[in-house]
């Protein structure tokens, strides 16, 4: 008799809690049973997970992609695209960013910019699961801001059932004041939003980039230099501050810095709602990635590696991995932002439009990951123990975003009758066949380069399944 569409035998079932020998049954997508030696009878198509270990499927948090209001500009990657990366490497949900449109007044602005992304990315076929927040781009500074927010925000989460919204304390045109963001905390603690924070003080880096171009230190190294790492810890102590004073939980993105770190850390202790995300490129990567390398006579080859914020020094690595080990993270996202490189007219070499001269103030910020951070986590995360369990690495890449951004047990959990059964089986540890040089074609991507071109991982995804809704 057969019940199961697919039935995975011989596998260890890791989760964010346990880790245990069992068979899974799959019927219609979903997780259907767990159980010890589970007849293959009772299933259409078998696969022999070979004593690997299998986890949800990986659930990424932070991804631009291309929108309707292009506000990170001319970036590559569509949905289709996006996401077809992400299941080559083993993410099955995507949450990307739609845009505010500032055009548009009253209490349907946002649901309704929102509207406008969705029908731009199902224009094409998508490879997972995805979901949206929303960028703010604009508050109007006027006194009854935070009431016209708080009706926006209701709206938007009751109409399209976006739950969070980005804002940013740096970026000509889109850093808000400390009397926005206190307008947002507001509205988004009424309206139930969760609210995150691109934390670093955009005055600081102004000041910096104007003194850096006046001594003609122009290269995208200097991107690096103009925004050292106080710049995120002030914007985070701050934001911090604000949220105890509207009483709203925030949760600060693409998190750096030490001294960030602390800064959250210590509020977290004190038992503040503040959350906070980390990514790949810093765990992995370095300042010294934005100079010119990989055997290139290019200055401005470095500018593949411009991100905001930027790559940090060697030594900042020791203080994120443990801040993930010991759950001051409490996710991990790829901030995926891809802009073509090669192209002398789009991307990176937008730089050089209308006579900027290639100057890194100029560089659109931004990388591609989506595809590489399960399977480089799982490497330098776990098989090297800079963290110390696997468990701890499914928690914050796939159980704590779908828990953050109300996917939970749908997504990030392996749970019969609940979750999908989006679930990745991982070659045995050891088993050679895993082990993947990286490059850019493995990336599926519609990116002319991958930021980890030429890293070695012991273990890439056997099998990648993907059911969508
Ligand atoms: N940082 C980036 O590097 N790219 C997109 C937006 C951001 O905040
Ligand atoms: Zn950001
Ligand atoms: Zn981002």
């Amino acid at each position: 008799m057969v019940i199961y569409d697919l039935l995975i035998k011989n596998g260890f079932i890791c989760t964010s809690s346990d880790i245990y020998p069992a068979d899974i049954g799959i019927s219609n997508g979903k997780i259907a049973v767990i159980a010890a030696n589970i007849d293959s009878e009772f299933s259409k198509e078998v696969i022999d997970a070979e004593g690997g270990v299998i986890t949800p499927g990986g659930v990424d948090a932070h991804v631009h992609v291309d929108e309707p209001l292009k506000l990170m500009g001319d970036v590559i990657d569509t949905m289709g695209t996006a996401t077809r990366s992400a299941v080559a490497g083993g993410t099955t949900t995507v949450i990307a960013f739609a845009s505010q449109d500032v055009n548009l007044k009253g209490p349907k602005a946002l649901s309704e910019s929102v509207n406008k992304t969705i029908e731009f990315c199902q224009k094409e076929p998508l490879y997972c699961d995805y979901g949206l927040h929303l960028i703010l781009a604009l508050v109007e500074e006027t006194d009854n801001a935070c009431n016209v927010l708080d009706k926006q925000l209701s709206s938007l989460y009751k109409d399209q059932g976006v739950s969070s919204v980005k804002f940013f304390m740096t970026y000509p045109g889109l850093q808000m004041s400390d009397y926005s963001i206190l307008n947002i905390m507001y509205a988004t603690r009424k309206s139930g939003i969760t609210t995150m924070v691109h934390a670093e003080n955009g005055d600081i880096v102004r000041w910096m980039t104007e003194s850096l171009e006046n001594q003609g230190l122009i290269e995208p190294y200097y991107h690096g230099v103009s925004r050292p790492t106080i710049v995120e810890g002030e914007a985070t102590n701050r934001a911090i501050t604000l949220s105890i004073m509207m009483n709203t939980p925030v949760l600060f993105v693409h998190v750096s810095s030490p001294e960030a770190v602390e800064a959250i850390r210590r509020a977290q202790t004190m038992g503040i709602k503040v959350f906070a995300e980390t990514c790949p490129q810093y765990l992995i990567l370095s300042q010294a990635d934005t100079k010119c390398h990989y055997g290139h006579n290019n200055w401005f080859e470095g500018a593949k590696n411009v991100c905001s914020p930027p790559l940090r020094e060697d030594q900042t690595k020791e203080c994120l991995w443990r801040a993930m080990d010991n759950g001051t993270f409490t996710i991990v996202s790829s901030d995926h932002c891809s802009y073509l490189y090669s192209s002398k007219y789009r991307g990176k070499h937008n730089a050089f439009d209308q006579g900027k001269s290639g100057k890194f103030r100029y560089i659109p910020n931004g990388m591609p990951g989506v595809c590489a951070r399960m399977p480089l986590d799982f490497h330098y995360g776990y098989l090297k123990e800079n963290i110390s369990s696997l468990m701890k690495f499914v928690e914050v890449h796939c159980t704590n975003p779908a828990k953050l951004y109300g996917c939970y047990p749908q997504k990030g959990a392996i749970l019969p009758g609940s979750s999908d059964a989006d679930l990745l089986i991982w070659y045995p540890i050891e088993d050679k066949r895993g082990h993947t040089k990286i490059n850019n074609r493995m990336m599926y991507h519609s990116c002319d380069y991958t930021p980890y071109e030429g890293l070695e991982v012991k273990n890439w995804p056997r099998y990648t399944l993907s059911w969508k809704c």
